[in-house]
């Protein structure tokens, strides 16, 4: 049964960390927003991905207020950088001094949705079906969902599609407005999540037998990443198999096997559509872009979108002016392209340095050669503690 349509400034759809993220800071804002998600809470609270929110995102969150209520403490951010077994520690050193903060996505994800939802009182809407998107010159959008309540439509000034790779925003565009622009790598990484600390640094691991990372993700659990194969399921990976490659890539056979939570493959590849926006509607985050997860940069570039979004919402609503959402894309995109650019340059390094049956033995030393130079090149070593940060 068709219900009365509701009104509202933004309609969000996705309640991953880009949609809870501008929900939040639309809210403080005075903006009324609505966030629709098809997932259950439950499920959104425990999906576990990114890690740490960099200097660029905490210095956002700290301008929007929410910093303490969102964020873990200071991280000292160091990476171990194993070459066949032999370690080179690397501190990422802020100009300015300030770190970015240990908060894995999840966290972020239930901070966000108690600060949304029980301290602000937001709308959010789990488990919606069967979203269509009206954004027609000249008119107000509309935005249609079912739920278990039945049909609803929501008329708004703005639609922000937060809503990932594999959701309805951007497909709501029509046909030839966007250009996509992307990147395969050839491999995939294993990702596992398990029942071990990282004991030492963060471990990013070049091997003869392709490259292996052992990341924290919370007090008692970390996250493997094993290159793979494309063609490599999960079931391919015994947890046997699993461990005697870990223990091999690291060189370490004291290595004992622990519970393995989840097995995952990702296929490493970049992605931008370009612009960012029809209408009005507009992408942020993994909706407009995706980057391998060797950069760990995912999560903050979809933070950096939402920070840029908000304020030109903000001025455009509030203020009656429109300029910074016309030029959304355009601010956005140089800031994404320089972190496609770190991403693509750390994913070669990573795995170009490691196994030679992947781009020949003459790659693998220019990469090694790169690696030495992260060490031995204050000019290199700071720009790469920059990217690190998100400040570049
Ligand atoms: P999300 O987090 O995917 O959230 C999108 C939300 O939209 C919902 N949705 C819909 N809702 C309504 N209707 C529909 N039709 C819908 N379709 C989808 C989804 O259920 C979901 O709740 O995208 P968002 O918010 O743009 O955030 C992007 C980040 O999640 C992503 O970039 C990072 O997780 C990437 N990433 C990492 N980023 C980092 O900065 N550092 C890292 O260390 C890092 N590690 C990773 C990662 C991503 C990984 N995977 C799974 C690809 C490690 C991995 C393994």
């Amino acid at each position: 049964m068709k219900t009365d349509p509701k009104n509202t400034n933004v309609v969000i759809i996705g309640a991953g960390v880009s949609g809870l993220t501008l929900a939040a800071f639309l809210q403080k804002s005075g903006i009324s927003c609505m966030v629709l998600e098809r997932r259950d809470r439950a499920y959104i609270q425990t999906r576990q991905r990114a890690g740490v929110v960099e200097a660029r995102g905490v210095q956002m969150f700290e301008r929007w207020g929410l910093a303490d209520q969102l964020l873990g403490g200071p991280v000292a951010q160091t990476i171990d950088y194993r070459v066949n077994g032999a370690s080179r520690i690397f501190e990422v050193i802020g100009e300015d001094g300030s770190p970015g903060r240990f908060c894995t996505q999840q966290m972020l994800v239930n901070n966000l949705l108690r600060e949304v939802i029980d301290t602000m009182g937001g709308a959010v809407v789990f488990d919606v079906a069967d979203i269509s998107i009206s954004n027609e010159a000249n008119q107000h959008p509309r935005v249609n969902y079912t739920d278990a309540d039945g049909f609803h439509e929501i008329q708004c000034d703005y639609i922000a599609g937060c809503d990932g790779d594999h959701g309805v925003s951007r497909p709501s565009i029509p046909h030839g407005v966007l250009t996509k622009y992307s990147h395969e790598f050839g491999y995939a990484w294993l990702a596992a999540h398990v029942a071990a600390p990282v004991t030492g640094h963060p471990i990013m691991a070049i091997s003869d037998h392709g490259f292996v990372a052992q990341l924290p993700r919370g007090p008692q659990r970390s996250r493997y990443y094993l290159q793979c194969s494309l063609s490599d399921g999960p079931e391919d990976w015994t947890d046997a198999r699993f461990w005697d490659e870990i223990r091999l890539r690291l060189n370490d056979s004291r290595i004992e096997n622990t519970v393995v939570y989840d097995k995952l493959i990702v296929p490493l590849r970049c992605v931008v559509h370009s612009p960012m926006q029809y209408r009005n509607l507009f992408l942020a985050g993994d909706a407009a872009h995706l980057v391998p997860p060797t950069g760990a940069k995912g999560m903050n570039l979809a933070l950096y979108d939402v920070g840029m979004l908000a304020q030109a919402l903000v001025s455009a609503i509030r203020d009656q002016n429109a300029t910074a959402l016309e030029k959304y894309s355009d601010t956005c995109l140089p800031h994404i392209w320089n972190y496609q650019d770190f991403s693509v340059w750390m994913t070669d390094l990573m795995h170009d340095a490691g196994d030679a049956a992947q781009q020949g033995k003459f790659r693998q030393l220019i990469a090694r050669a790169r690696l030495d130079n992260l060490f031995n090149s204050p000019t290199a070593r700071r720009l790469h503690s920059e990217f690190q940060r998100g400040m570049v």
